[in-house]
């Protein structure tokens, strides 16, 4: 879909190219060409080229972009010489011949039929050609009239996932992951702030209070030439709409769709206005009331008494004028915040550099992407002390899960590397299904032999909502299981939590000494930051894992403690703050 617009912003400037193509439009594009190569049922060699490409790119630290300037882009897995010039292709000119060759060759409707969640191209294909399905419209019709269920394969079941996917896919509402829209926001910024008349800038809105999905991103900037900086946001290269051009002001829509506001004010508004345009609505409204009572006007201009300014060039004025110490943007929704502040029982909120180590962590033994000992150097490299390493266990077949002769095996590969590292230790561990039941997918005696047991659910997801709670008190009641993984299964618009009853999972964690995690993959974020604040005020532990499939993955570590800041956690909350010596005794039962 983003490379659709991204056609259309080229069409509408024929001859210039993008100046800055991302990441993850090079990864959006290569998936989009590994569907349609299998939608036009290409050689599965090739469509599986790409899309490791995809999540090669995808997860990168650095930008593609500098890798191709420094011809590297074939030094990447899985990248030869053909994908190199290929992408390099796509950071030049947006875009591929390729792409639009494949596309030209599909019909829309099975273009648009690709991004609903849980539909492949294969199943895509085969509604396509065997119902004659050519709207999304058409396609809710024939799965709410029970029509797909004629074809081979497809169950009441898979009706039930499409209608969902389509629900999904409308009801995502226009919301962007907070990770992806870090990824189009940074070339922006980098935009403006290389103009001479942008004096300060600030990225308010959702994004500053760092919520998991943001509407659309907020801008703020000082400026004492105001039209200057709005004609540079207008004119950044991948606008394609401009919904708004005042003289202090801009509204624009980007090539995938993102939308981004600018304000532009003066340098003694700069506070009141990044207080405004931060919220939440009801956060600000709650301020203007306590301003209201020591008869003060707060507005996006300043504070005010009558007519005179009496505060506003620097946020804490804000703050001050009604009698409150600073409050952190991630605590400014309206929960109590104000209350705090007033008592001063303000959290200290977790910092990433509180972090002292990552408890989930994948390897290519199962579905990771990189080996044991590129993981854990990667881990060390970011000043960790301890890190995790926790593969799949074999009830998660797509994963190619571990049994336990594996497991042993990677015990003694652990043992191994353990000696040419002196500044972390490496701890065993495993990421075990919590089967059916509610019982572990790891033999009592593995289980005893590792330092970290991580419990979580991959399957079954459409259990009831009794037994799905009966489930993963059994699990948390196994006396070898120390955190519960990715707690509700949600995948930020892709997947709906499981049905649970969440007060009982706080309520065994507590009682069995279990920790909960916030699993910090910007999809995930799971527990959100209402569960993790209800989790440590009823007194369970937290941890805050990466889950990371991949070297450049252990960077999501940033998103998750994001989430704990807007969930009222200070360190002592989070097990991975502690020391290595404190974090095994704290995760001993
Ligand atoms: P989003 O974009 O849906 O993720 O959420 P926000 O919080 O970024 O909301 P947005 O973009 O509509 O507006 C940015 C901020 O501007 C918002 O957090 C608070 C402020 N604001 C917007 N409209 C109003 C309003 O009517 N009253 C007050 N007090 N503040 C407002
Ligand atoms: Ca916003
Ligand atoms: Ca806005
Ligand atoms: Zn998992």
């Amino acid at each position: 879909m983003a490379t659709a617009r991204i056609h259309a912003a080229r069409a509408r400037s024929p001859g210039r190219p993008l100046t800055s193509v991302e990441n993850i439009d090079v990864a959006r594009i290569l998936g989009e060409i590994a569907d349609l190569l299998e939608i036009q049922g290409e050689n599965a060699f090739r469509i599986r080229a790409y899309r490791t490409a995809a999540r090669t790119i995808e997860s990168l630290s650095v930008s593609a972009a500098s890798l191709a300037r420094e011809g590297r882009l074939d030094e990447l897995p899985g990248i030869g010489a053909d994908l190199a010039g290929k992408i390099r292709t796509i950071l030049e000119t947006g875009t591929l011949p390729l792409m639009h060759q494949l596309t030209a060759r599909t019909p829309e409707s099975l273009v648009q039929m690709l991004r609903i969640p849980g539909l492949g191209p294969k199943r895509a294909r085969q509604i396509y050609d065997g119902l004659g399905v050519t709207t999304l419209d058409a396609l809710e019709a024939a799965a709410r009239q029970g029509r797909l269920r004629t074809l081979p394969g497809i169950k009441a079941v898979t009706e039930q996932k499409i209608l969902q996917g389509l629900a999904d896919l409308r009801g995502r509402g226009g919301r962007w992951r907070l990770a992806d829209a870090d990824a189009y926001l940074k070339p922006l910024v980098a935009h403006l702030n290389a103009c001479t008349a942008v004096q300060r800038l600030e990225v308010a809105g959702s994004y500053r209070r760092r919520k998991d999905t943001v509407g659309d991103l907020d801008i703020l900037t000082v400026s004492s030439r105001p039209k200057t900086v709005v004609k540079r946001f207008v004119t950044y290269p991948r606008v394609t709409q401009v919904q708004a051009e005042g003289s202090t002001r801009g509204s624009v829509v980007l090539d995938c769709g993102l939308q981004v506001d600018l304000r532009v004010v003066p340098a003694m508004s700069w506070g009141s206005a990044l207080h405004y345009f931060t919220g939440s609505k009801p956060h600000n409204i709650a301020v203007r009331t306590l301003g209201l009572k020591r008869r003060l006007k707060i507005n996006e201009y300043g504070v005010f008494r009558g007519t005179r300014r009496v505060g506003g060039r620097a946020e804490q004025e804000v703050f001050t004028a009604v009698g409150l110490p600073w409050i952190p943007p991630e605590l400014r929704e309206a929960r109590g915040e104000i209350e705090a502040a007033r008592k001063g029982q303000l959290p200290q909120l977790i910092e990433l550099s509180d972090i002292r180590g990552d408890l989930q962590v994948h390897t290519n033994a199962t579905d990771g992407a990189n080996e044991l000992g590129e993981m854990v150097d990667a881990a060390r490299r970011r000043g960790y002390e301890y890190v995790a390493i926790t593969d799949h266990t074999k009830a998660v077949r797509v994963a190619g899960g571990l049994t336990r002769g594996e497991f042993h095996r990677q015990f003694k590969a652990i043992d191994r590397l353990q000696q040419r590292f002196t500044d972390i230790t490496i701890l065993k561990g495993a990421e075990v299904d919590i089967l059916d039941e509610g019982a572990l997918d790891l033999d009592d005696a593995t289980l005893a032999e590792l330092d970290v047991v991580v419990a979580a659910v991959h399957s079954g997801f459409k259990l009831s909502r009794a037994a799905m709670t009966r489930r993963i008190v059994r699990a948390l009641r196994h006396r070898r299981v120390q955190i519960l993984g990715h707690p509700t299964g949600r995948l930020i618009g892709s997947r709906e939590p499981y049905q649970v009853d969440f007060d009982q999972i706080v309520k065994a964690a507590a009682e069995h000494g279990v920790a909960l995690e916030i699993n910090a993959q910007p999809e995930r974020l799971d527990l959100d930051d209402i569960q993790a604040r209800a989790a440590h005020e009823a007194g369970v532990r937290l941890v805050i894992s990466t889950d990371a499939h991949r070297v450049e993955e252990l960077r999501f570590m940033r998103y998750g403690v994001d989430q704990a800041r807007r969930a009222w956690c200070e360190a002592r909350h989070v097990l991975n703050t502690l020391q290595l010596a404190a974090l095994r005794s704290a995760l001993r039962r």
